[in-house]
């Protein structure tokens, strides 16, 4: 073999490896970590994201979904760190469960920062989110699109709760985040924090009395059936939910299949906020037709556990970021 033969013979064979080994970088099917499964809009929210990305990369890019947070065995606080680690390739997670690795999330989670869908949208589509996405990929993963849980409603077994004064003892099953701990507190609840595998058995036990979810979780799930026939929309705090991938899978994919990924994330995300908002109302109606007992709240009773709250701002906003907050606030008064 001369030497230029030689020489072009070890470029063909160098150029063959190198696209053998981009190709072998792609998987053949990427994890999907969801807490709630299809039934649910969380649930549907993934679904709708690996139609899209199966379809538009036609069959390139295949991504299956492991619900009930089975691929952190049960732990959805531990689904963070696992995508972070490349445990878990990706995600569409609540703001509440990747709170204790990503302390901006528990922005979210300030009892009645956001009044309405409008203060949502004001933080999310704003600087304020902006800036959170940054926090998020600063830790390892990246943030693609946002979708939602819903606005977060207390339910209970023994009465109607319509001032602070009626939570007073009561057990309450809380989320991961310790500022939970602290809002039911400043309550004058017991709160427990407990993983969701295991609220539904301690609702039916009665080792807690109450928990607090979006009704479509409350719908879905047949909380009713588990002796919560109270309900309190208080509006307190909503967690939207975060598509999101690991760093290291995601710095394998070509520019051109990021943003496939990306903007399918957006999409899957706008249809699952749009359709869980519309479905509210139905909701509420099933709901009440179960023999739930319903308690909306005035401004002023609104008011009363606004003011039995402040506290965790005062704890919690440092942790969170001073500017952040602010950015916020500022959102959801300019709305
Ligand atoms: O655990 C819950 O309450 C749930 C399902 O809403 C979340 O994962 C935040």
């Amino acid at each position: 073999m001369s030497r230029r033969h030689a020489f072009l013979t070890a470029i063909a064979t160098g150029m063959f490896l190198f696209s053998a080994a981009s190709h072998a970088q792609y998987k053949d099917e990427y994890t999907v970590s969801t807490v709630l499964p299809s039934a649910f809009p969380w649930g549907q929210a993934a679904d709708k994201w690996v139609e899209l990305v199966n379809e538009r990369s036609e069959g390139r890019i295949n991504m299956k979904i492991y619900s009930n947070s089975q691929l952190v065995a049960g732990d959805q606080t531990k689904e963070f760190s696992a995508m972070r680690s490349g445990l878990i390739d990706m995600a569409v997670g609540s703001t509440i469960n990747w709170s204790p690795q990503v302390p901006e999330l528990n922005l979210f989670s300030l009892p009645f920062l956001m009044p309405d869908y409008a203060a949502i949208d004001a933080i999310t589509q704003g600087e304020a989110g902006e800036a959170i996405f940054a926090a998020i990929k600063k830790r390892g993963v990246t943030p693609l699109a946002w979708g939602e849980n819903g606005f977060r409603e207390l339910s209970n077994s023994s009465l109607a709760i319509d001032e602070p004064a009626d939570l007073d003892g009561l057990k309450i099953r809380v989320v991961g985040s310790p500022l939970f701990q602290d809002t039911f507190s400043a309550l004058g609840a017991n709160p427990t924090q407990m993983s969701w595998a295991d609220a539904k058995p301690a609702l039916t036990t009665g080792a807690v009395d109450g928990q607090e979810n979006p009704l479509s979780v409350f719908d879905v799930a047949r909380i009713d059936q588990v002796g919560q026939t109270y309900l309190t929309r208080w509006h307190y705090m909503a967690d939207p939910l975060v598509f999101a991938i690991s760093n290291r899978v995601w710095d394998q994919f070509s520019p051109e299949d990021q943003a496939l990924l990306k903007q399918a994330a957006i999409d899957a995300g706008q249809w699952e906020i749009e359709k869980s908002r519309s479905e509210v109302d139905g909701i509420l109606a099933t709901i009440k037709d179960r023999g739930v007992n319903v308690t909306e709240l005035t401004p002023q009773q609104r008011d009363a556990f606004i003011e039995a709250t402040r506290s965790v701002y005062e704890k919690w906003t440092p942790r969170i970021g001073e500017d952040l907050v602010r950015q916020a606030q500022d959102a959801v008064s300019n709305r």
